[in-house]
Formats: C-alpha cells, sequence, structure tokens
C-alpha cells in the first residue's frame, strides 16, 4: 500500500528530478562545517551529474577547513569556496542542509537563484526552495542523493559510490544508531555489491587520527562535567585549547560521542570557541542517548536546529549561561 506521505515524496523526487534535469547549469553544495555526511552527499551528486554531462560546480561557504578524514572525496571535485561568476544563472541544489541559512548563503543571495532544490532528511527542514525533497525517515542525505540520481539517469563510478558509502557509516554512526533501518543496510550491501570496500573507507575515515586530534579529545575529557545526576555530561573547547593541541578547527568533531557514551549519559554537550573572531561566540552541539529525548528542540531555541538525537546552535552568551541555558531547557523537558 502506499501511504500518502510516500506519494508526497515521489512527487517531489520528482519535482526535484525535472528541475535539475533540465538546468543548464547548476550550484550544488551542503551544510558550512560539513560532516562525512554532507561531504559524501556534495562529492556523490557533484560528481555524478559532471560524468553525466551536466555543468556542476561545487560550492561550499566559509572558509573553514574541512575535516582531513574525507580529503580523499572532496580532492575529486574541485570543490569552490568563492561563488562563481555566473552563479545568478545556476540552480542551486542544497543537500542535508536542514533550513536555507545552513547553506552558509545570504537572504539575499539565496533570492537571486534562478530555482532551488532542497534536498535533505532532517525532520525540522522547513521545505525551503523550488522543490523540496525532505525524508526524515532516510538514515543520511546520500541515499536520498543516490534516488535522484538515478532518477536523473546520472552515471555513478567508484568515487561516487565511495562518497554514497561515508554519508551512511557516519550518519549511522557506524551502523549503531536509531536512524538504522533494514533498508539503510541493503542500501550499504547494494553499495557494497558494487565494489565499496568497507575496509578501506574505514582506514580512511576512522584510522587515520591525527594524534593533535586526540590531544584535542584529552581536553575535552579531562574539561568533563556531570550535571542532572550525571545524565547530562558537558564539555568544552576554547580557542586556546585547540592552539594547545595543536588542532584545526574540524578535529573537534567525533569527540561529542565518546561523551554519549559514558555509563549513566542521556545527553551529551560539547561547546566550542570558533576560530573566527567575527563569528558567534560559541557553537554547541548536542548528542542524545533516546529518540525520546529531543535535542533539536532546544536547539531550536537557541536558533539552531538539527535531528532528534543531534543538534547544536550557535550562541553569543558567555560559557555559564550557555551551559545553564542548556541544561535547564533540556531538564524542562520532562524526558531527561
Ligand atoms: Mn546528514
Amino acid at each position: 500500500m502506499t501511504t500518502g506521505a510516500a506519494t508526497d515524496l515521489e512527487g517531489a523526487y520528482a519535482a526535484a528530478v525535472s528541475l535539475v534535469r533540465d538546468a543548464p547549469r547548476l550550484l550544488v553544495t551542503t551544510h558550512e562545517n560539513p560532516d562525512g555526511d554532507a561531504i559524501g552527499s556534495l562529492v556523490a551528486a557533484a560528481r555524478s551529474l559532471r560524468l553525466g554531462g551536466w555543468d556542476a560546480v561545487a560550492f561550499l561557504a566559509g572558509t573553514t577547513q574541512l575535516p582531513q578524514e574525507y580529503h580523499f572525496l572532496d580532492q575529486e571535485i574541485e570543490l569552490v569556496r568563492e561563488l562563481p561568476a555566473d552563479w545568478r544563472e545556476r540552480l542551486l541544489l542544497a543537500l542535508d542542509c536542514g533550513s536555507a541559512p545552513r547553506t552558509g548563503l545570504s537572504d539575499e543571495e539565496l533570492a537571486a537563484f534562478p530555482a532551488i532544490v532542497n534536498v535533505d532528511h532532517h525532520h525540522d527542514n522547513p521545505r525551503y526552495g523550488t522543490a523540496a525533497v525532505v525524508d526524515p525517515a532516510a538514515p543520511c542525505c546520500t541515499v536520498m542523493v543516490r534516488r535522484l540520481l538515478e532518477g536523473l539517469g546520472a552515471p555513478l563510478d567508484d568515487v561516487v559510490r565511495q562518497a554514497l558509502y561515508v554519508g551512511l557509516v557516519t550518519d549511522t554512526g557506524r551502523f549503531s544508531y536509531s536512524n538504522v533501518t533494514g533498508d539503510a543496510l541493503r542500501e550499504a550491501a547494494r553499495l557494497v555489491d558494487e565494489g565499496v570496500r568497507p575496509h578501506e573507507i574505514f582506514g580512511r575515515v576512522y584510522e587515520d587520527v591525527p594524534v593533535a586530534k586526540a590531544r584535542l579529545l584529552g581536553i575535552a575529557l579531562a574539561r568533563l562535567e556531570l550535571r542532572l545526576d550525571g545524565r547530562l555530561a558537558l564539555t568544552h573547547l576554547l580557542r586556546t585549547d585547540f592552539e594547545a593541541a595543536g588542532a584545526a578547527e574540524p578535529f573537534s568533531e567525533g569527540i561529542i560521542e565518546h561523551v554519549r557514551a559514558l555509563r549513566g549519559v542521556e545527553v551529551a554537550v560539547l561547546v566550542r570557541e570558533p576560530r573566527d573572531p567575527d563569528g558567534p561566540r560559541f557553537k554547541a552541539s548536542m548528542r542524545s542517548r533516546r529518540p525520546e529525548v529531543d535535542v533539536s528542540r532546544v536547539a531550536r531555541l537557541g536558533g539552531g536546529g538539527g535531528h532528534v538525537q543531534a543538534a547544536g546552535f550557535s550562541s553569543d552568551l558567555e560559557l555559564p549561561e550557555l551551559l545553564a541555558f542548556i541544561e535547564r531547557e533540556l531538564a524542562a523537558d520532562g524526558a531527561l
């Protein structure tokens, strides 16, 4: 039986396919401070579209360094960090961006694109864009990208498949989070059947850790603070900590998963001070162990968003006030 939601989703994919198919030129992008799913989605889409003959530029806003563990992918697509001269004539394909500002583009810029196609799996996506394909049941954005590419008849090669697999393995916490479904595993199996070698991806993404990243993790763990009878674990990293560890900005990715894994902890929080002194003072990331504890609600109250169990926001509060805000709002939820 086809449900209404499934029919809507099919219609949304069809609308996205027809817009992308007929676009003379494309700008493919993902969210700032991209994770494995964001980079995987961007690389898979940009590369496959180019293989299929589209004029697709891969763009990422901002200047923050990309996580080095995905460099084997982003080096394949000539990623640009400045908008190309003809960007106003390009359809914007936004991948894994839960809201339009997550693209890092200004409201004026977003309004100037001839069309925007929004492909994403965040439940709080407001369905911005000319066509919005939003599927909160998708374990990662790369499975949605594959469906879009198949609708377009765009070819897949080894790099595209590796990028698709990286989205799956990272957004599911190596196939361990509550978003792991039979479909997610079947999608992974299909990619493996098609030639992706999981141990090779594992080696590149998880076993090529710079020592400075381990030192940064050490600083964060040493500073761990437990509140709400141990159900809430908080830590923070200042700019000076990155300097002391010799760590680049993206080296803080993954630390929060170590914190969430601790016995009795229901919600893990990592607050970090971004390198850019002109941006927000702090960025807070939150991870919940159970879907009943919705950290995206707190993130939205703070002006951000995300998934039920993984969300974040930026803040200009002082650190003690910021931590108190998070604690208060999580406690107010009743589920924690
Ligand atoms: Mn994602």
